[in-house]
């Protein structure tokens, strides 16, 4: 899918790059730093939830580097999992965005911000 390794590695950043675009636009809203605006967060939600399913086909076998650590590969089951745990935790908080529900959405904000940390803290460089 991809000729080297630098073209998977542009590949998931940018993937991952728009997803925080997003996430952090719901995330101001979330902190009280923008006004609630139902469409736009659900707009937001669906971005995040759809781009979500992307980044992780760009880290196959010899795709090392970038900001990912090696046990992206030495621990790929654990990465896989913790890749499919953000996937889910966003779709729940696409679901919560779709209703409108700023308490629904707000829970739902928060578990997956802690996937994306859980994830970092164990396989992204600091
Ligand atoms: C973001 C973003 C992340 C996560 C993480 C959550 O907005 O870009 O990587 O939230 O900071 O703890």
């Amino acid at each position: 899918q991809f000729k080297k390794p630098e073209d998977a590695i542009k590949y998931r950043q940018s993937a991952l790059t728009v997803m925080a675009n997003s996430f952090g636009k719901i995330g101001a809203v979330v902190k009280g730093e923008a006004p609630f605006n139902k469409d736009e967060v659900a707009k937001n939600a669906a971005v995040v939830a759809m781009i979500s399913t992307l980044p992780w086909q760009a880290f196959g076998p010899g795709t090392e580097g970038g900001n990912a650590l090696p046990e992206v590969w030495s621990d790929n089951a654990k990465f896989k999992s913790a890749s499919e745990k953000m996937q889910l935790a966003v779709a729940n908080l696409n679901t919560a965005a779709q209703s409108g529900d700023q308490d629904a959405i707000k829970k739902a904000f928060g578990t997956a911000s802690q996937t994306c940390k859980g994830c970092h803290d164990d396989f992204k460089k600091k």
